[in-house]
């Protein structure tokens, strides 16, 4: 085999589990790597923040975005902005990321938005909907790399009984259909389940259409 180019694994099949569509391990480990290498080119145009929550204490995850849209939080609350808090444009979604949107989701719109979360270990996120943009048909889509993560899954509305997936490193999930306005958090980090990231850690991105 030396000499030829290594062929990738078959891409995986979704799981269905509560309208959310899970495919473990989308990504090779090389594919991890060469958006991780990516990630911190973004992250070194619009580093990553802790944004403030309206309780007034700062989110534990830290976040940054690329796309014409990012996510911010300040004292006006939570929205999208055009700049980062530093006051510059956001980086582009770099392709790496894009081809990925581009191959499970050939006929969504384009994404107007990569939000990045970084969670060190002991970083959550509650249980929240997503639902400042403007088109519910669109989906969103997640990629999970680094350390395990443990996706919480509520219902249209707060409270009643939830539902658990863990994410792990390459993992891709989508959320579409009904599954779009859920309530949904990560609890969990896993310290030590993946070398991807040096420092240890979880990277996830979601890709959205914000208008
Ligand atoms: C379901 N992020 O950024 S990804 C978020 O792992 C967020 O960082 C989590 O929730 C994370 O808002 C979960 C899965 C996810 C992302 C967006 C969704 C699930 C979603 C939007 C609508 C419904
Ligand atoms: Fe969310």
């Amino acid at each position: 085999m030396h000499g030829t180019a290594e062929e990738r694994a078959p891409r995986p099949v979704p799981q269905e589990i509560r309208g959310f569509l899970h495919y473990p391990g989308w990504l090779s480990p090389q594919e991890q790597a060469a958006l991780v290498s990516d990630l911190r080119a973004v992250a070194a145009a619009a580093p990553l923040f802790s944004p403030m929550t309206p309780y007034g204490r700062p989110m534990s995850v830290r976040m940054t975005s690329a796309g014409r849209f990012g996510w911010v939080s300040d004292l006006r609350g939570y929205r999208y902005s055009e700049t980062h808090p530093q006051g510059t444009p956001w980086p582009a979604i770099p392709a790496s990321i894009r081809a990925i949107w581009d191959a499970v989701l050939p006929k969504a719109r384009a994404p107007e938005c990569c939000l990045i979360n970084y969670y060190a270990e002991g970083a959550k996120m509650g249980l929240h909907q997503d639902r400042d943009e403007a088109d519910f048909t669109q989906p969103v889509l997640s990629i999970s790399l680094g350390d395990d993560g443990r996706f919480r899954i509520g219902n249209e509305t707060r409270g009643g009984a939830t539902q658990s997936l863990w994410l792990r490193s390459g993992d891709v999930l989508v959320m579409g259909g009904a599954a779009r306005l859920l309530y949904h958090g990560i609890d969990r980090i896993a310290p030590g389940t993946s070398m991807l990231l040096p420092q240890g850690g979880r990277l996830n991105l979601t890709l959205r259409v914000v208008r």
